[in-house]
């Protein structure tokens, strides 16, 4: 087990015992689908982004930012997969290629540290504050959200090697995670109060949908010890479900709030004088 150094966990797996041709495809597609679902996006947000008032847009702007770079990303994760594992006919499993790079959710992680704090700022550029100060909301954003991904990174080294140094990153991260909560929902209270009554209705949706997501990737991250160490650690299943949360995470999180805020946008504008469909009709 010592042979693969810090590598996580999905290459135990592939050393060991292999995947089985349903364990090794559905990660395979579902890294795909990610993708795919991302340059979706990428078109939906360009070609909605006259449907709201010009100092909306500014949103859209973000989110296609946050479509083409995850996109790329995970197209690279897509690929780095099925190099990392090739099949093995005498045994009828995938094992790990020779000579190829090992698999590795790093990537994933640098890729948050441009799409968490555009994320962030987003909702910022749609709600109006009431009492909050702009800069220091925003700089509080970059900050923690930084540090949560910076720490969570180290951490993630160490699923395999190391118990304490992985729950210790964890814990830190947990911290700085916990605070982009607590800032998210002075955010969406203020947002509220003066928006018209379907932007508050779409604006408490994007509250759940944001707890909801987000908690995904922390969950991703103890997956090998939530599916139970001893057990399952050396199993498959940790591998896949941990791919599936995060493609669910992947498209609540970016793809999905970024259509709830353009709908929500959308009500604010026509609030304004800003009635895209009116003026197409
Ligand atoms: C880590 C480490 C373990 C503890 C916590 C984490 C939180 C990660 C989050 C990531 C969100 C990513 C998003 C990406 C979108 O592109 C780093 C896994 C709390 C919340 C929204």
């Amino acid at each position: 087990m010592k042979e693969l150094g810090n590598a996580t966990f999905e290459n135990y797996v592939g050393m060991e015992q292999g995947f089985s041709e349903m364990g090794y495809q559905i990660v395979a597609h579902i890294l795909t689908l990610g993708y795919a679902v991302m340059l979706a996006g990428l078109f939906y947000f360009i070609l909605t982004m006259k449907t709201v008032a010009p100092r909306y847009r500014i949103s859209s702007v973000l989110s296609v930012v946050v479509m083409v770079s995850a996109f790329l990303l995970l197209f690279k994760q897509a690929s780095n997969w099925s190099d990392a594992f090739q099949f093995n006919a005498e045994k009828g499993r995938y094992f790990l290629a020779a000579g190829a790079d090992l698999f590795n959710n790093g990537y994933r992680y640098l890729n948050w540290l441009i799409d968490v704090p555009m994320l962030l700022f987003q909702i910022l550029f749609v709600v109006a504050l009431t009492r909050s100060n702009f800069a220091s909301i925003r700089n509080q954003f970059w900050f923690s959200g930084a540090a949560m991904i910076i720490t969570g990174y180290i951490g993630q080294y160490y699923e395999a090697t190391s118990p304490t140094a992985y729950f210790i990153w964890g814990a830190v991260s947990t911290v700085f995670f916990i605070h982009i909560l607590i800032l998210m929902n002075r955010v969406i209270r203020e947002g509220k109060e003066g928006a018209p009554e379907k932007a508050r209705k779409v604006l408490s949706q994007i509250w759940v949908l944001f707890v909801v997501a987000w908690m995904l990737y922390p969950g991703a991250y103890l997956m090998p010890h939530l599916v139970g160490i001893e057990g399952a650690f050396f199993s498959e299943i940790g591998v896949v479900a941990r791919q599936i949360t995060y493609t669910i995470a992947d498209v609540s999180s970016k793809v999905i709030y970024g259509v709830l805020l353009t709908v929500a946008a959308r009500a604010m504008s026509k609030q304004e004088g800003y009635d895209y469909k009116e003026m197409t009709a």
